[in-house]
């Protein structure tokens, strides 16, 4: 009798994998961590989910630094709320690049040495509170535009933290409006305040969506892998397109003069931002590159004694949380 020869072991067991892996991302479905999956998509994952994370841990900073100054109780909880809600954000993301089996610490000494990257948003300076509003409102708006395609990304841990960020995001989001809306309703002072940072914010905001999809190098890859919905020019134009109404609504001038609608597009054509300062920032050369790892690293080497007391109890109590203590206990009385 013939043999009969299935294709898929014609085929080999790496191909066979590699094509269950292609049809779970085809019919949309999720990667899990126990999954097979290609080595460069575990890479391409690692890179991704890793300078998201680190973006919302220096993220903290620029906004962290105007807690003390808020100028009332009602700016300073809504301001302090956002600031943790970051710190959140970073260990979600953190978490879910553990299940591709790195730790946070080799990612946080990847960080601190350079290695990877964060997003080039926060090398620039907060100036006045005025910078509060507006980062909520353009970068936590450019944010949500790059992040809620993210909560269909093929790989499930990152899609399902991306869930939860992108609904505190969006707090995040309101909160800055509403503190540009108040400042506008204020004094010509203010709203000059608000317009000198909408002037400086606009152009890095554009930035943040990476470059133009002919110089990016891994959108289509990312994009067949389903790790990305849209590549960085949709998600620039659907940014643009939300902010103009809302810079409208707001009385504020968005500092493009080639930002007009396109009626036969029926999109904004708007302006390129500068990719050479964009590159610049992005190889560590921006404003405020330097301060912002050398803070991380310090906030890093001040807290390892913490990282140390954790281990030496995880090792002293077989890491049960003091319940093998607890159960020792037989008396039944508590403890002093
Ligand atoms: N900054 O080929 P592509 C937030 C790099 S969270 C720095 O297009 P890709 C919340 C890129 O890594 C903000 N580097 O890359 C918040 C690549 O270099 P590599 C963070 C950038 O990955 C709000 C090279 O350029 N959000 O804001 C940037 O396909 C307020 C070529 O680029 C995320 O991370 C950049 N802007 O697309 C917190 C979202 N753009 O790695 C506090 C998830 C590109 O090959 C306050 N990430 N590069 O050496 C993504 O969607 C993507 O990674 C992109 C880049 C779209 C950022």
């Amino acid at each position: 009798m013939p043999v009969v020869v299935e294709p898929e072991s014609q085929a080999g067991p790496e191909a066979e994998l590699e094509a269950r892996f292609q049809a779970v991302i085809d019919r949309k479905d999720r990667i899990e961590p126990r999954d097979w999956m290609p080595d460069a998509y575990r890479r391409t994952l690692v890179r991704q989910v890793a300078q998201h994370a680190h973006s919302e841990i220096i993220g903290m900073q620029p906004e962290g630094g105007w807690i003390g100054r808020a100028p009332s109780l009602r700016r300073k909880a809504i301001l302090l709320a956002k600031v943790q809600d970051e710190a959140g954000h970073g260990l979600y993301l953190y978490s879910a690049a553990e299940t591709l089996g790195v730790s946070r610490q080799e990612l946080t000494e990847a960080l601190i040495s350079g290695r990877q990257k964060y997003s080039s948003i926060f090398n620039y300076p907060t100036l006045s509170y005025a910078d509060m509003g507006t980062i909520g409102w353009l970068v936590d708006g450019a944010a949500i535009c790059n992040q809620v395609p993210l909560c269909r990304t093929s790989f499930g841990p990152y899609g399902r933290a991306m869930i939860r960020i992108c609904k505190e995001e969006s707090f995040h989001q309101r909160q800055g409006y509403e503190l540009l809306t108040t400042m506008m309703r204020g004094t010509d002072e203010q709203r000059a305040m608000v317009q000198e940072s909408v002037d400086r914010f606009w152009w890095p905001s554009l930035m943040m969506f990476g470059p133009p999809d002919d110089e990016s190098p891994n959108t289509a890859q990312s994009m067949a892998w389903g790790v990305k919905t849209h590549t960085n020019d949709e998600l620039r134009q659907r940014f643009v397109d939300m902010s103009v109404p809302q810079a409208k609504a707001l009385g504020v001038t968005l500092p493009d003069p080639d930002l007009v609608w396109n009626e036969e597009r029926g999109a904004h054509d708007f302006g390129q931002p500068d990719w050479a300062e964009f590159w610049e920032v992005v190889k560590g050369n921006g404003p405020c590159n330097a301060q912002r790892v050398a803070h991380r690293k310090k906030a890093w080497d001040d807290g390892a004694w913490v990282r140390e007391a954790a281990l030496a109890f995880a090792a002293h109590d077989g890491g049960t949380g003091g319940a093998a203590e607890d159960a020792d206990d037989t008396t039944g009385k508590a403890t002093t």
